[in-house]
Formats: structure tokens, C-alpha cells, sequence
């Protein structure tokens, strides 16, 4: 076997955002689109001769050609060990969870997560260092710069590796070996939940359906769902990752997975629906008739994570993102564990959960996880839920409802104006970071500003700063605006609009009902409608 060094030429977008480095599928096909970058994470990267590397995506088009690369380039530079999930599929959970079980030294995945599949969708790149996080702001810093400048990298010359069989196969001083993708995460799932209980109550005929959208989690779900906690037949849905996802956009929110909401507000619903997305981090929860807002999902998490035999005696602290609504910040006072306020994107999570400031996180974007590991987890976030409603013997319209009258019930809202004029938008943003100090004090359709402020952060553990983050807009009433410029997206910019209000009395209004005046207030304030040509959100979750 031959190790060649091929020369390249830079792309100049290879930077990473929020969660690696998105872009539409045609843009990662590109002659050595993959390989300058999958070259420039190694070439920043210390130490990893001889060591292991974790690989695996989650299905989508053009997953099967990249693995392959990533096997071919791993092996040239010189990894002793490269895991590969069967069939080159792994939930961005399960790659977290395999790369501390045989102590990685990082791992790649291959997604684009929530954002739409298929040969005219998305595509993506993650790295993943030996904690199982995703890398920090430190590290993607340098693999940008790389990918600036790269002019080679290494490869091998062999055909396509066979990955739908288990098992090692030895290539030079390297050793390929292909793992079933969900026995592993499966054992640690049992490990933290209470099986049995969850067992008990599905085959008490509690009725549970879980949506996996055609992506990732389906062979994870059936196994954990179906097979080990009994629940019947048919109880997973579009349980098959498929490279285009079937048609559906892998999104669980009410828009994207409206079929579920239907289900779930049909007479004859289940009682419990839960969804996924693409990588399988993801998750939504519902209840007959009841929709759980992400935000509030951590806080009732919160409330009850004692619950769950793995924690039980060890909550120390909870973090979430400055967009996301401080319904967990009243919960945890009472518990007396401490909040942290993050800007948006899983890795500055990890760590604080190294140094163990916190057991539990959670963002607006449909995202919670644990110390368990160190990448948000959708299949995690389920069974927790499960696992509650099996301890307190509530549903989640309960179990919110409960935490409501206990706290307040802090209103939550996302307008994303998807796929702008980046141009716009960046000038948006700049008009109104201009304008931040003249803010407090003004008034705007009846509602007074109190605050306003580019959101900045000092990692307590790390140390690590990040500025401009987005702003912050608090309003009189405890009504809060944030807006800030997505790092995720594939085409032009996307805004996010994100509004909360507490409410102690008013429990039953609709989050658009008691956020009008905010979202009207903001909406003049930034000229939306005239800086951006658009007179209405592309989706509100
Ligand atoms: C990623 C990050 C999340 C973030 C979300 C949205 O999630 O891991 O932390 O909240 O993107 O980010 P943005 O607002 O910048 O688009 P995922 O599920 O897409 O990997």
C-alpha cells in the first residue's frame, strides 16, 4: 500500500460555524473539497500517529464516498486504528459516546444534521476531540486558517473499503474496524435509565410513537424502543436512514414533523410522541394535544432528573444558551444548583461538564444532554422524558402544566429568516449594534427597554472568550429579545429572532399571544421587513 501525497489548491469557505462546516452537497463534491479539509483538521492536530480515530455519518447523500475518503486519508496519515460504523452510519450521540469507550483520539461526522438531505441538500463535516465534544473555538479557529492555505494532502491508493461487514480488516500499519453502530450507545442507554420501570409502563398500554424522520436514529430507536423496552411493532416510524431522508426535512419541530403534531392532536393520539433529526442529536417531545417547548423541556428535566437512577445525588449545575428562555433558571434556584448562560452551540458546553460545573444543558434549537456525554443526544433527551413520566406516573402536559404553576410559565418564540441576503442581514446586525448604546430607556409600541447589549463570554472552566455573540434586548414586563446571525446555515444568512416572556398568572395564552407586542416592538426597531424584503419569518418554532 502506497502512501501518496496529492497537491491541492485552497477553497476560500471552508470556515467552520456554530456546528462544523455546512455547506450544500455540491459544494462537498467538489475536486478535493473534502480531502483539503478532512487535511487541514489533521494538520492542526497534534500526537495522533498510532492512535484511534472514530468515523461515521449519518447516512445521507454522498455519506458513502465520504467515508470512504476519510478511511483512505485517516490510513495515509497515520492513525493506528480507524472505527467505522457498519454501513458508515453513526448518531453524532453514538460517535461521542464510541470515541471515550475505546479512548479516540477524536472522530470525525459526516452531517449536516437538521438541515434537508439528498444530492440538492446539505452536507457536512463535525471533529469531535477525545472528550467526545465538539472541538472548541480554539481548534476550528486553526482548521480554518488550514484549509486557507493547504497545497497537499495524503491519501492512499486502494479500492473502496467493505463496510457492511463487522470486523477488522489490517491495511499497512492501520487497522480498519467496522462496529455495529448501536450496541454500544444502547448498553450505556441501560446503563442510565431505569428500563425496567419505562418496560413496565409501555406494557402497561402506554402508547409511545417515536419519529426518526428516515435519518439516523431509526436502527438506534427500534433497538431501544421496540426490542429492548417492548414497546410494539410499528411504534418507530420512519425508522430507515435513507440518503435523502425520504423527502422529509429531518427537523423535529411542528413544522417540519407536522405529521407527528397531527397525530398527536387527533382524537385518537398516543400518549407520548417524541422525534429526531438527521445525526440523531436532536429531539422533540409531545404529549396528547401538548406541545413541549424546548426550553421548558430543560427545566422540567431539571425538576426531575433525581428521577433517573444515574443521576441521582450528583446534579451540580445546568447550562444553557443565552437564546435560550430562562425557564430552567427558577427550577435550578430551587434546587440550588447553579445556571450558566452560554452562547449558542453545543461546544461550549463541554466544558463545563469536564470540569464538572454542570450534569445537565439544553438550548431552544431542540437540543439537551448530560454529562453522559459530551454531544447533545435526541435518543438521551426520550428516554429521560420516559423515564420521568414512569417515576412520577405524569404526562408532559402534567409534568409542564406542574412546573408552570410552580415557577411561572416563561413564553418562548423563534423567528428564523432563512437563507437572506447575507449582505442585509450583516447590515441589520451592524445598525443595530451601532445603535445599543442610545437603547435603554427608549420605548417602542408601548414596551421600554431596559437593557441592551452585544452578548459576550468568559468560560468559567476554560477560560476561553467569545465575543459577539448576538444582542440582547430586555425589555420591562421580563420580556427579553435576542438576534443573532446563525452559523449554520448552507445559502446566503439566516437571522434568528428569539423572544421570551415570564408570566407568573397568565398559563394558558399561546406563546404568540403573549409575545405579540415584543416580536411588533422588535420587528420596528430592526426594520426587518425593510432591511431584509421579507414580511414574514421562514419558520417560527
Ligand atoms: C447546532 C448546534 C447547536 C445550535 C444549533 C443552531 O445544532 O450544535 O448548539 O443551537 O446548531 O445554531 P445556529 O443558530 O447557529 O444555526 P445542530 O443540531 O444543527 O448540530
Amino acid at each position: 500500500m502506497d502512501i501518496v501525497s496529492v497537491k491541492t489548491e485552497p477553497y476560500s469557505d471552508q470556515t467552520f460555524g456554530t456546528s462544523g462546516l455546512r455547506k450544500k452537497t455540491a459544494v462537498f463534491r467538489q475536486k478535493h473539497y473534502l480531502e483539503n479539509i478532512v487535511q487541514s483538521v489533521f494538520d492542526s492536530l497534534n500526537g495522533f500517529e498510532g492512535k484511534t480515530l472514530v468515523i461515521g455519518g449519518d447516512g445521507r447523500f454522498f455519506n458513502d464516498e465520504a467515508v470512504q475518503t476519510l478511511i483512505r486519508l485517516a490510513i495515509a496519515n497515520q492513525f493506528g486504528r480507524i472505527i467505522v460504523g457498519q454501513n458508515g452510519l453513526l448518531s453524532t450521540p453514538a460517535t461521542s459516546h464510541i470515541i471515550t469507550k475505546y479512548n479516540a483520539f477524536g472522530g470525525f461526522i459526516l452531517s449536516a444534521s437538521h438541515n434537508p438531505g439528498g444530492r440538492d441538500g446539505d452536507f457536512g463535516i463535525k471533529f469531535d476531540t477525545a472528550s467526545g465534544a465538539p472541538a472548541p473555538v480554539a481548534l476550528t479557529t486553526l482548521f480554518s486558517e488550514r484549509a486557507k492555505v493547504i497545497d497537499r494532502f495524503w491519501t492512499i491508493d486502494l479500492p473502496d473499503f467493505d463496510l457492511s461487514l463487522l470486523g477488522e480488516r489490517a491495511v499497512g500499519h492501520s487497522i480498519v474496524q467496522v462496529v455495529d453502530p448501536v450496541a454500544d450507545y444502547a448498553a450505556y442507554m441501560r446503563d442510565i435509565f431505569d428500563f425496567p420501570a419505562i418496560k413496565k409502563m409501555l406494557a402497561g398500554g402506554f402508547k409511545m410513537i417515536f419519529d426518526a424522520m428516515n435519518a439516523a436514529t431509526g436502527p438506534y430507536a427500534r433497538h431501544i424502543f421496540e426490542e429492548a423496552l417492548g414497546a410494539p411493532a410499528g411504534s418507530v416510524i420512519h425508522g430507515t436512514p435513507q440518503p435523502d431522508f425520504g423527502g422529509l426535512h429531518p427537523d423535529p419541530n411542528l413544522i417540519y414533523a407536522k405529521h407527528l403534531a397531527d397525530m398527536m392532536y387527533a382524537d385518537d393520539a398516543p400518549d407520548f410522541a417524541a422525534a429526531s433529526d438527521g445525526d440523531g442529536d436532536r429531539y422533540m417531545i409531545l404529549g396528547k394535544n401538548f406541545f413541549v417547548n424546548p426550553s421548558d423541556s430543560l427545566a422540567v428535566l431539571t425538576e426531575h432528573l433525581h428521577a433517573i437512577p444515574f443521576y441521582r445525588g450528583k446534579i451540580n449545575g445546568v447550562a444553557r444558551s443565552f437564546a435560550t428562555s430562562p425557564a430552567v433558571d427558577a427550577v435550578a434556584a430551587a434546587h440550588k444548583i447553579p445556571v450558566y448562560e452560554t452562547p449558542v452551540g453545543w461546544k461550549f458546553f463541554g466544558s463545563l461538564l469536564d470540569a464538572g460545573k454542570i450534569t445537565l444543558c439544553g438550548e431552544e434549537s431542540f437540543g439537551a444532554g448530560s454529562s453522559h456525554l459530551r454531544e447533545k443526544d435526541g435518543l438521551w433527551a426520550v428516554l429521560a422524558w420516559l423515564n420521568i413520566m414512569a417515576a412520577t406516573q405524569k404526562t408532559p402536559e402534567e409534568l409542564t402544566r406542574e412546573l408552570w404553576r410552580k415557577y411561572g410559565r416563561v413564553y418562548a418564540l423563534a423567528h428564523n429568516y432563512e437563507s437572506l441576503n447575507a449582505e442585509a442581514a450583516n447590515k441589520l446586525m451592524m445598525d443595530l449594534n451601532a445603535e445599543l448604546d442610545t437603547l435603554p430607556g427608549r420605548q417602542i409600541g408601548g414596551l421600554t427597554i431596559r437593557q441592551a447589549f452585544n452578548f459576550s463570554y468568559a468560560d468559567p472552566a476554560s477560560g476561553e472568550t467569545a465575543a459577539d455573540q448576538g444582542i440582547c434586548l430586555v425589555f420591562d414586563g421580563q420580556k427579553r429579545a435576542v438576534i443573532r446571525l446563525s452559523g449554520t446555515g448552507s445559502v446566503g444568512a439566516t437571522l434568528r429572532f428569539y423572544f421570551n416572556g415570564l408570566s407568573g398568572k397568565r398559563l394558558n395564552d399561546t406563546p404568540q399571544a403573549f409575545l405579540s407586542d415584543i416580536v411588533a416592538a422588535v420587528g420596528t426597531l430592526t426594520r426587518i421587513a425593510e432591511q431584509t424584503g421579507r414580511d414574514a419569518p421562514t419558520t417560527i418554532t
